[in-house]
């Protein structure tokens, strides 16, 4: 079977770090987030994979290339961004027979995607507490029996997981007219194949929907949680390593450093002397992080530099980020409350006790900044030597 896999979007719910990454190659520990969607398809045993691309799409071109894993690999680009179905539309050319979709921003535990391709026509459900919030299932006799969008009154507590196996005749049953929010949804498609066939829901032990930075942060935990700990790179014996932590070839530990695993240290990375990283940490290609740092739980995107004396924890840095001396990000709040980050122009809560800091690609901190918990700096923002950002810019 094809799988399509869609990577077009423009990620506006992840900016600023969307803004020149395309949210489907932000890092998550070893490997872009679509990645890990291509692999569960390979795993699955796609026969083919169909990349819907569309914005920033040449830098997903560029990664996966003519064949991936020795797949082959194909493109269709979707010119604007008109939704879901439209997304599989454009894939429709390179189809025929029984196809999948999935979501190239969605982490499926892998064996459930095998399960979905065996079971065609099937959908991939995951239980959730809170229906309201998602596509929900209903189900009858083993069989889904309906797909209702946010109800009031959800019938199941089983949410789309956004994973599809469709009969080859749901190609012609694509050109759905737009929805409310003025997009052309998957949705729409799958309330027909539910009309006209038997389709299986396939239940999802592990699923994760990542659109919010702090769902890349939620990403990275899952991922990196599962290496398996390897020194590749040049790690000083005066280093402390535990856990599991993986070095790649290329990358420095120097004298001093203490990583207290799951860490991943990417090829060109620099650590030390005497830094502290802990929690599921991600040290991206080529980053420095200088004497006497302390990183908890955090990625650190590739060509950044965190330098001396300073304090990151529960934060995502972008790229070619310059963190002066003695910045310091605050991640809890004196009365214990959920942070809040900006999301297109509101306050949401993040759900999370602590969460630090989301930096877009080349900010730039002063000397002995100190940044407020649920902070978002744009792409390029600059802070004054000594400052207390308590406000986004
Ligand atoms: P969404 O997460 O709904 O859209 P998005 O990725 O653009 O993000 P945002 O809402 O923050 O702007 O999309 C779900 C998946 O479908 C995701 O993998 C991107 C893909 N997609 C397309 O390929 N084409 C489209 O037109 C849309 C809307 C989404």
């Amino acid at each position: 079977m094809k799988a399509v896999v869609l990577a077009a979007g423009q990620g506006t719910r992840m900016r600023p770090l969307s803004e020149s990454v395309p949210k489907p190659m932000l890092p998550v520990a070893d490997r872009p987030l679509a990645a890990h969607t291509v692999d569960a398809a390979i795993d699955a045993g796609a026969a083919e994979i169909v990349l819907v691309i569309g914005y920033e799409g040449e830098t997903v071109r560029d990664y996966f290339g003519p064949e991936y894993r020795g797949v082959p690999v194909s493109y269709a680009v979707q010119e604007e961004q008109a939704g879901t179905a439209d997304a599989v539309d454009a894939a429709s050319p390179h189809l025929e027979g029984p196809f999948a979709v999935l979501n190239g921003d969605n982490l499926y535990d892998p064996a459930a995607i095998d399960r979905l391709f065996d079971a065609c026509p099937a959908v991939c459900a995951i239980e959730v507490d809170e229906p309201r919030n998602y596509g929900v299932l209903s189900t009858a006799d083993g069989s889904v029996t309906g797909i209702v969008e946010k109800p009031d009154e959800p019938p199941t507590n089983l949410a789309n997981a956004g994973a599809y196996a469709f009969p080859a005749a749901a190609r012609e049953w694509l050109a759905v007219p737009a929805s409310e929010r003025g997009e052309h949804e998957i949705t729409d498609v799958v309330a027909r194949v539910i009309d006209e066939y038997d389709v299986t829901p396939v239940t999802l032990e592990r699923w994760l929907d990542v659109g919010r930075p702090w769902e890349l942060l939620a990403a990275n935990e899952w991922h990196l949680a599962e290496l398996d700990g390897r020194i590749d790179g040049d790690v000083s014996d005066d280093a402390h390593l535990e856990g599991e932590v993986v070095v790649e070839a290329g990358a420095t530990v120097e004298p001093g450093v203490v990583i207290e695993g799951p860490a991943l240290i990417r090829e060109g990375a620099e650590v030390g002397p005497n830094a502290y990283v802990r929690g599921a940490t991600l040290i991206d290609r080529d980053a420095e992080i200088g004497h006497a740092v302390e990183i908890k739980n955090s990625v650190v995107s590739r060509g950044t530099s965190v330098s001396h004396l300073s304090y990151i924890g529960d934060s995502v840095l972008g790229r070619d980020v310059n963190v002066g001396a003695g910045t310091n990000v605050a991640n809890l709040r004196h009365d214990d409350a959920d942070i809040e980050f900006t999301v297109k122009g509101d306050r949401v809560s993040t759900g999370r006790r602590k969460f630090g800091v989301v930096a877009g690609d080349r900010v730039k901190t002063g000397i002995n900044t100190s940044l407020t918990p649920g902070l978002r700096l744009e792409a390029g923002a600059t802070t004054m030597p000594g400052e207390t950002v308590e406000r986004d810019r």
